[in-house]
């Protein structure tokens, strides 16, 4: 999120120094600074504490920015527990090395990306994941999957949360840069909407270059079951984030750059940019009648530009950012970024408005006036919001009943409390509070920009990530948690809702295919499958792993073999994960406790190369090697 800093001109130290205050003033106007403050004191350090031997109590889903992968972190304590690699390259899994991994990976590409990657490894290395969320049903995580995007190679991801592993990645056609992604709530997640940031030629194949007005925003309704497009919506604008809301009728999405430029200046000239809310069911009939194109990935596209049935654009002011559905089923706040203010948007009101019988303003039901730089709104089940300012550094707390009393003419004030957050936050989440289930315990604020929490590891700084206990009256600041590049969005999900295994099961579909490979290769059970089949200068070397040892000491191929290596773990108790790195090969793989993994190498170099488990599994885990013998053209 750096829009604000792009618009200002200020470099990102001066925004941190005394004048982000006057940069956003000179933005916005005066008019945000002006709300009172109650400043509540922070401390209390110690109320989140977990100590040794006890467990946490929500599982927290942490994107993790252009590092390209989704962590799981503890909560309340905070504890990094796992990272789960999605569109990066892990050396410690394998992932995007391991045969498996590769697949979903590239299985579904669109032909003219796979052509582009042929010749550069077959995928990209990098992603650019934002917003990560569970699967729903009746409007709540059901602990299946966990959704996340790809802002930077414009796909998006699964992961299934009983192995915690990636299982499905497609790539989004005719759209550019999924950025928003959520899932339909109710009844249950049948569809994923995902907003295609950039506008692009459609189709983007060279024919348009130069010319903008040609331009399109696509969103996307992905079939979340079968993680296949169903359908894409052509816009005006250009679209930022998305939420769903409570009915599962309705899909709303921000737009900044209604002016549809290419510049920074053209981008912001207007005063007033647009909500565009989505008539699923509308979309549905008109995929049904026939009323849509057909461009790359051979998939409906519905044009839902201004006057469609399709949707409606309600007038913000400029560039608004962060869209969230409130628990109370009925409200869906939109996040004003360069306006001081958060927009209240009835849901209640979206029939009237399809059927023409108000005005688009007429679903705004509420537009506090908060601080400089709202970006996003978290929810505490109790009727409370919580809004991220990113230029005041706060949190601010406000009644929405309040706010919308106001708007009605009421003269009572919605904020209840602001509180200082180090520093710049982005999103901001509370527990389970993407979720009818809200429960107003802990918030969480992503700050973009640590500057003097910790000592300093040299120029690239960490962010910080505060935890806010929000259980009482007072929001009060508990913990710092430095994070990496760069978690963006998070969800807090109950552990009683999340129950991965402990083992994998070997009937597991990821294996399947490794599972027919061996019985053509004559072994009833992959377990057991242990030796050397040769097939031209193909070789599948199958060994299974008991600690500490590998069932082969040594196998011999020739220079040149394209040699793939079939592991099996047939160790079944917790916590014993082998791996299998090769040295000098550039090979690393884990192999978790009954599950079988692969990988793919050319035998090029000839000599004794020694091959080891990494993953620390017993007293005698470094004995836990054998040898690959290649012998020489
Ligand atoms: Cu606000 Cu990509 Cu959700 Cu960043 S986005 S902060
Ligand atoms: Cu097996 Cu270390």
């Amino acid at each position: 999120m750096t829009e604000e800093i792009k618009k200002t001109g200020v470099s990102r130290r001066a925004m941190l120094g005394g004048s982000a205050v006057a940069a956003g003033v000179g933005l916005m106007g005066a008019a945000g600074m002006l709300t009172t403050t109650a400043q509540a004191k922070t401390g209390a350090m110690g109320d989140n504490e977990v100590h040794p031997g006890d467990l946490d109590e929500y599982y927290g889903f942490w994107s993790g920015g252009q590092s390209g992968e989704v962590r799981i972190v503890g909560v309340p304590s905070m504890r990094e527990l796992m990272r789960i690699p999605v569109f990066n390259r892990c050396s410690a899994t394998g992932w995007g090395q391991t045969n498996e991994s590769i697949k979903i990976l590239t299985e579904n590409m669109l032909p003219q990306e796979k052509e582009f990657w042929k010749d550069k490894g077959g995928f990209p290395m990098n992603g650019d994941t934002h917003h990560p969320h569970m699967s729903f049903t009746n409007g709540t995580y059901d602990g299946e999957f966990i959704y996340v995007n790809d802002k930077a190679n414009t796909r998006v991801a699964r992961i299934r949360c009983d192995i915690m592993k990636v299982d499905k990645i497609i790539s989004i056609p005719n759209a550019a840069d999924i950025h928003g992604l959520r899932p339909q709530k109710v009844p249950k997640t049948n569809y994923l909407f995902a907003n295609g940031e950039h506008r692009v030629p459609l189709p983007n194949d060279g024919t348009v270059l130069d010319d903008p007005s040609k331009y399109h925003a696509i969103f996307t309704g992905i079939n979340a079951v079968e993680m296949e497009v169903a359908w894409q919506v052509i816009v005006d604008g250009n679209l930022d984030n998305v939420d769903a809301d409570y009915t599962g009728r309705y899909a709303v999405a921000t737009c900044y750059n209604s002016e549809e430029g290419v510049n920074l200046e053209q981008m912001t000239s207007a005063e007033q940019d647009w909500v565009v809310i989505f008539d699923i069911e509308a979309i549905e009939a008109g995929v049904k009648a026939g009323d849509f194109k057909v461009y790359d990935g051979g998939v409906p596209v519905l044009d839902g530009r201004k006057g469609s049935k399709y949707t409606r654009y309600v007038p913000i002011s400029t560039s608004p950012h962060g869209v969230n559905a409130a628990p109370d089923r009925k409200h869906i706040m939109i996040n004003g970024k360069l306006s001081p203010t958060v927009s209240v948007l009835d849901v209640t009101k979206f029939d009237a408005l399809f059927k023409d019988q108000i005005k688009p303003r007429g679903v705004v039901v509420a537009e506090p006036e908060l601080g400089l730089g709202p970006l996003h709104t978290a929810f505490d089940g109790r009727g409370n919001a919580y809004t991220t300012l990113f230029l005041d550094s706060q949190i601010c707390k406000w009644n929405v009943n309040d706010a919308i009393r106001k708007y009605a003419g009421e003269d009572v004030d919605p904020i209840i409390q602001k509180l200082d957050v180090h520093y710049q936050p982005g999103h901001n989440h509370t527990t389970m509070g993407e979720t009818l289930d809200a429960d107003g315990k802990w918030l969480i604020s992503l700050n973009k920009f640590s500057k003097d929490r910790f000592i300093n590891c040299g120029p690239l700084k960490p962010e910080n990530d505060q935890l806010i206990d929000i259980s009482g009256d007072v929001m009060k600041i508990v913990h710092d948690g430095p994070t990496f590049a760069e978690p963006h969005d998070c969800i807090m999900v109950h552990r009683s809702i999340v129950n991965p295994l402990n083992t994998y099961d070997q009937e597991d579909v990821m294996f399947a295919e490794l599972q027919a490979q061996a019985k053509k290769d004559g072994w009833d059970d992959i377990e057991r499958a242990d030796g050397v089949i040769r097939d031209g200068n193909k070789v599948r070397v199958y060994m299974y792993s008991a600690a500490p040892s590998f069932s082969m000491e040594k196998f011999t191929v020739k220079q040149g073999d394209e040699v793939t290596v079939i592991i099996t773990n047939i160790d079944y108790i917790d916590d014993l994960t082998h791996g299998f790195t090769i040295s000098n090969y550039g090979v690393a793989m884990e192999v978790g406790p009954q599950a079988t993994a692969s990988v793919t190498f050319t035998a090029d170099a000839p000599g004794v190369h020694w091959f080891y488990c990494q993953w620390f599994c017993h007293a005698l885990h470094m004995e836990m090697r054998g040898r690959m013998l290649v012998e020489p053209k």
